[in-house]
């Protein structure tokens, strides 16, 4: 029998106020059952939101390097079970072992930046206009964090909000995507054992539109953070922005991977490869257009292609795999669909955009990597995000062009120039309109202790990532202290007399 999991709650595993649940199969394989899952509701998320209330107060007054202390711990734990946490994942959500355990890393990375953290949280000190008067800032908690992740990377996602929410004083309450529900328990079992008081962190399974809802609506949740898509996005930040909840939101991409004529070309072919079929093209930062000077267009294309008939298709629990499945049947048919626009826009499908059968796979969510030339820009392939292995190439005729054809999307998340040209770099960095941007190196990559986040739809302009993810679960406070035994008046005492 599959394994029956639980909420975590006020410490304790229990089950769902419905008594329902649901399945979360292996994408490889949706024969294998990885256990089923409490099917919560608006009840249960009270219930979470009780418990956080209670713990608020103590967790809140704790002093923050002793919070740090166990989120360090947390990510020793996490050390010791990454071979673990990376096969459930893998299982879950077919990305392959290499990704899974990059992905338990990014958690790990995550956890020590935390600790660390725990004994710096600066605020500023700064002079005063006045005399004997001392100003300075310090960071409060805003109170209960509601967390509602993804399940491209059902570790590292959760850890960049969880591990900032905790060591800022904030309570938790965490919904992950019902496609990845066991990685999420591990982690809760981490923190737990890592010595997160009980109640801290509480864990709901269920669907978005009771749980993520009921989160959204609950007035004591003070402030929410989300990635996923734009559509999703701005409907929770439309719903927060009711109770005035701080929201932050990680959004859309459709990242462009520039190569001019003067690149080195292999090392532009290997970072397409890794940005576009990499996760299965499952990343917010995957590369989704290739945009190519024409001059190599012809060549640059037939070299990858035959790179791309050589990425190995299968389980991702199998170290030989490249790229292992889509998440599910309705993500893949989406994919599908994007693929009949493509050609029906005219597109060229130089390679894959089917689905892949052979052998082991025909019992899961695969599709070939897939190649469209002659995209024009205002294409729905080179502009709508389709979170699948399906890159859109589109030719250009200089730097200029490919610049302004690179910000002809309405997202802003991550982008690449490969050249060997500084003026062009240089041009890029400055001229993309992107949250990031890397020079001779894919899309994808981000590292946690820099501002990950873009511009434009691809989110509400806050970062994760860093010291910037403190930001978001923190109120700033300012402390003025006035010594001098007297009213002093700023501005008017200040005031310079002609
Ligand atoms: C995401 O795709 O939602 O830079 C996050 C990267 C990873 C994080 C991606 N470190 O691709």
């Amino acid at each position: 029998m599959a394994k029956e999991y639980k909420n975590f709650i006020g410490g304790e595993w229990v089950d769902a106020a419905s008594g329902e649940r649901f399945e979360n199969r292996n994408p490889a394989d949706w024969e294998e059952l990885v256990g089923t899952f409490p099917k919560s509701d608006e009840r249960d998320v009270l219930k979470a939101v009780e418990s956080a209330k209670k713990t608020l107060k103590d967790w809140s007054n704790m002093p923050i390097p002793k919070r740090g202390e166990i989120l360090g711990r947390a990510g020793d734990i996490m050390v010791e079970r990454k071979e673990e946490i990376a096969q459930v994942m893998t299982r879950e959500m077919g990305k392959i072992l290499k990704e899974t355990r990059g992905d338990t890393q990014e958690g790990i990375d995550t956890a020590y930046y935390a600790f660390g953290e725990g004994r710096r949280l600066f605020g500023i000190t700064t002079p005063s206009e006045l005399p004997n008067k001392t100003i300075y800032t310090i960071l409060k908690p805003i109170g209960i964090a509601g967390i509602i992740s993804p399940w491209n990377f059902p570790m590292a996602i959760p850890t960049w909000k969880i591990f900032p929410a905790l060591l800022t004083g904030n309570t938790v309450v965490f919904k992950p995507a019902s496609d990845t529900p066991a990685t999420a328990n591990l982690f809760m079992e981490i923190l737990d054992k890592a010595g997160v008081p009980k109640g801290v962190v509480n864990l709901v399974n269920g669907p978005g539109s009771k749980v993520g809802e009921a989160i959204l609506k609950n007035p004591d949740v003070g402030v929410v953070s989300f990635t996923g898509s734009s559509l999703i996005g701005s409907r929770i930040a439309e719903v927060c922005g009711k109770t005035l909840k701080r929201v932050s939101l990680e959004l859309g991409g459709k990242n462009p991977q520039i190569v001019m004529e003067d690149a080195d070309m292999d090392l532009a072919i290997e970072g397409v490869l890794w940005g576009a079929f990499g996760t299965t093209g499952q990343r917010c930062t995957a590369t989704s257009r290739l945009i190519i000077q024409e001059s190599i267009h012809d060549k640059f294309m037939s070299m990858l292609v035959e790179r791309a008939k050589k990425l190995k298709i299968g389980n991702g629990l199998n170290e030989e795999t490249d790229m292992g499945p889509i998440i599910n049947e309705a993500q893949m048919n989406k994919i599908l669909n994007y693929i009949d626009i493509g050609k029906n826009e005219g597109a060229t499908l130089i390679y894959g955009g089917e689905r892949y059968t052979e052998g082991e796979c025909s019992k899961g969510w695969f599709l070939t990597p897939t190649i469209f030339t002659d995209v024009k820009p205002d294409m729905r392939i080179a502009k709508e995000e389709i979170f699948g292995p399906v890159l859109s190439v589109i030719k250009v005729k200089d730097f200029d062009e490919a610049v302004k054809v690179a910000n002809n999307v309405k997202y802003g998340l991550s982008s690449s120039i490969y050249t060997r040209n500084l003026l062009y770099a240089m041009k890029a960095i400055e001229n993309l309109e992107a949250g990031i941007t890397y020079i001779n190196a894919p899309t994808i990559g981000a590292e946690c202790h820099l501002p990950f986040g873009g511009v434009k739809n691809t989110g509400n302009g806050h970062r994760e990532g860093g010291k910037w993810a403190y930001e978001i679960f923190s109120e700033i406070k300012t402390v003025y202290i006035d010594y001098s035994g007297k009213l002093q008046k700023a501005q008017i005492d200040t005031a310079v007399v002609k």
